[in-house]
């Protein structure tokens, strides 16, 4: 009989509750008691019709004041919120892929960051008609990371990688005009948009929210991804453990924390020195353990088997253990809470990004020319703090699974291979996977991602839906703190292919897979897309046509909204838990929940029940095999 078990979100809550008696004691502040005192939150803000883009108000719309100062109703000013909040996302995640486009340029033979992964160098150069006989490698690296830096501001043309998608849906973009230009065009065309006095059209702000994140997962966070993978090498499965468990007493331990994984590679380099880890030993610990929160913990967790010490939602708690020596972050996500609170324990916070700078941290400034040391600087920090730990505070909660991560969109591709009997003539198609599908051994694919939020019980939603889709055999892709939250509870574990249905589990055996595959981080939301593209035109249909939807039951953020602009914009319908503060307006909801099907094919359902989040989604796949007769 297997021991395997998964762990319940009520494990969790335990821990973190043994966890806060600790804060308690030092008189630390959490997220928990933050969330009573913002409570009952503001209603205007929840339904997205207080409009403040200019001094004249803030305005507020009621049943008495149905208009703002300048004559702008509810839809208007619920659509220029969410065009706002769209643009912060598809800002943030596309900056985040010019970091990359940057370190890639700063690569070299000789310097911090070298390419990892050549091939794929050569097949993306190729893609752009990027001349590759006879260059150096680095000099072909300069060339692509350049002609990279050039999708954020070129003067003409749509995106690079928007021809990765099937032509029918490339002819849906240029038709209904959602071909996104240069990608910080389409930022600030949003923010130009949504100014004072420009557009109030719900229509126009909605195509306009599509386009600025189609801009973001076709284009800056698809650079993030595949320049990546150039620079770090691209995910293959590999074993790792999940849960706060993993952080271990007796060593110094340093948490990366954030999205960038120049800082966490780097990182993770020099801790694996032979002379760090004996400097360690001289300062009393056994070695060191590096651990992830949120996405670098994700992309270090892909290529390097590093741990992920939790998601979002926990972040508070490795301080909370005592046993955090620093806490080194780069940008997104992280908790400002995280100054204070390291204050009161001996953990040092660093930060090292001047996007992401706040008080009460050490700024160690990380960039790609000093990365090394740099990162030897924190670590040594991080080592010689490690005497400076309150035993009485220590408590790591001894709570931690197995997880098989690295399913990139390459090695899915390989490992599906051998699930079919049949052979497969060309490698890197998708057919294994269509045929699993068409079958109807599998009846589809969930991309489940986003964050976990206070809004809704913190995990809950993600394990629950991915328990329901794995019993009804559909296959579940995961990434950001969705895919923590899986790893978390045990499903990233290949014995979990023994609460899935007879045919996952036959394909789990086959493959050898767990049930829920670990795509990666936020940005590799655009591998889900290259994976969707890909089965797509191997079967001949759209995106639209296949049996498998998106899902972002906890997500909580600007990003994630651009996320879920670029999936529908893609042909996916996405299910959310949480509402994008656009309640408040009736032609909003129209048009995000239908409207937006005339355009891209693919819209929004937003549901708070997890049980009928489930079903319709479920439903959903259905509805798209019968359609296909299958
Ligand atoms: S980290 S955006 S909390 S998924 Fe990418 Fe997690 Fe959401 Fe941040």
């Amino acid at each position: 009989m297997s021991e395997f078990r998964l762990t319940t979100v009520e494990e969790f809550e335990a821990a973190t509750a043994r966890l806060l008696e600790t804060g308690a004691k030092v008189g630390a502040d959490s997220w928990q008691a933050r969330v009573k005192n913002q409570t009952p939150h503001c209603k205007f803000g929840e339904e997205g019709i207080c409009c403040r883009i200019c001094t004249m108000g803030p305005c507020r719309i009621t049943k008495k004041a149905p208009r703002g100062i300048c004559g702008c109703d509810v839809h208007g000013i619920v659509g220029r919120n969410y065009l706002k909040f769209t643009a912060g996302g598809s800002a943030t995640h596309s900056d985040h892929g010019r970091e990359i486009c940057h370190t890639l340029y700063e690569s070299s033979a000789d310097g911090c960051y070298k390419v990892k992964d050549p091939e794929k160098l050569v097949r993306i150069a190729k893609e752009w008609d990027i001349e590759t006989e006879g260059k150096d490698i680095y000099d072909l690296a300069h060339e692509v990371a350049l002609e990279g830096l050039m999708e954020y501001g070129k003067p003409f043309g749509t995106q690079r990688f928007l021809k990765r998608a099937p032509e029918s849906q490339q002819k849906l973009w240029e038709e209904n005009e959602l071909a996104p230009h240069a990608i910080d065009r389409e930022v600030s065309r949003s923010l130009h948009m949504a100014h004072m006095g420009c557009s109030s059209k719900p229509e126009a702000l909605v195509k306009q929210s599509i386009r600025a994140g189609l801009s973001d997962g076709w284009g800056g966070s698809m650079m993030g991804t595949e320049f990546s993978d150039i620079l770090f090498g691209t995910p293959k499965p590999i074993e790792t453990e999940a849960n706060l468990g993993v952080m271990v007493e007796e060593n110094v331990n340093i948490v990366v924390h954030g999205h960038d994984p120049s800082l966490s590679e780097m990182i993770c380099e020099v801790a694996d020195s032979p002379e760090m880890v004996a400097y360690a030993k001289e300062m009393g610990a056994k070695g060191i353990t590096i651990s992830g929160v949120c996405c670098t913990s994700n992309e270090v967790a892909m290529r390097r088997g590093i741990p992920m010490a939790g998601n979002f939602l926990q972040q508070e708690n490795v301080v909370l253990t005592g046993a955090c020596e620093a806490i080194v972050v780069d940008v997104q996500c992280i908790f400002p809470a995280l100054g204070p609170l390291s204050k009161c324990f001996h953990t040092k916070f660093i930060t090292t990004s001047p996007i992401a700078q706040m008080p009460d941290s050490d700024f160690i400034r990380f960039d790609a020319h000093t990365a090394l040391e740099k990162a030897t600087q924190i670590v040594k920090l991080a080592i010689e703090n490690f005497k400076n730990r309150k035993p009485e505070l220590v408590y790591i909660p001894q709570m931690k699974q197995k997880a098989t991560v690295g399913y990139s969109t390459e090695a899915i591709v390989k490992v599906l291979d051998g699930v079919t009997n049949s052979q497969v003539d060309e490698l890197g198609t998708t057919k294994p996977l269509l045929q699993c599908i068409t079958s109807g051994v599998l009846r589809g694919a969930v991309a489940m991602v986003g964050c976990n939020n206070p809004r809704v019980r913190p995990d809950l939603a993600h394990i629950e839906l991915m328990k329901k889709m794995l019993a009804n055999d559909i296959i579940v892709i995961a990434s950001g703190c969705s895919a923590q939250a899986a790893a978390k509870a045990g499903l990233m574990d290949k014995a979990a292919k023994d609460i899935c249905g007879d045919g996952l589990k036959r394909v789990c055996e086959l493959a050898d897979i767990p049930p829920v595959l670990h795509m990666g981080s936020c940005v590799d939301i655009s591998r889900m897309l290259v994976l969707a593209a890909t089965l797509a035109k191997d079967a001949g249909l759209r995106i639209s046509q296949l049996p498998v939807v998106g899902c972002a039951p906890e997500w909580m953020s600007e990003k994630a909204v651009s996320i879920g602009n670029y999936v529908i914009g893609s042909g996916l319908d996405t299910f959310l838990g949480v509402d994008p503060y656009a309640s408040g307006s009736s032609e909003m909801v129209e048009i995000l929940t239908n409207g937006t099907r005339q355009w891209c094919e693919a819209a929004f359902t937003v549901e708070k029940d997890i049980e009928k989040l489930g079903d319709a989604m479920m439903a959903r796949i259905e509805e798209k095999r019968a359609a296909l007769g299958i």
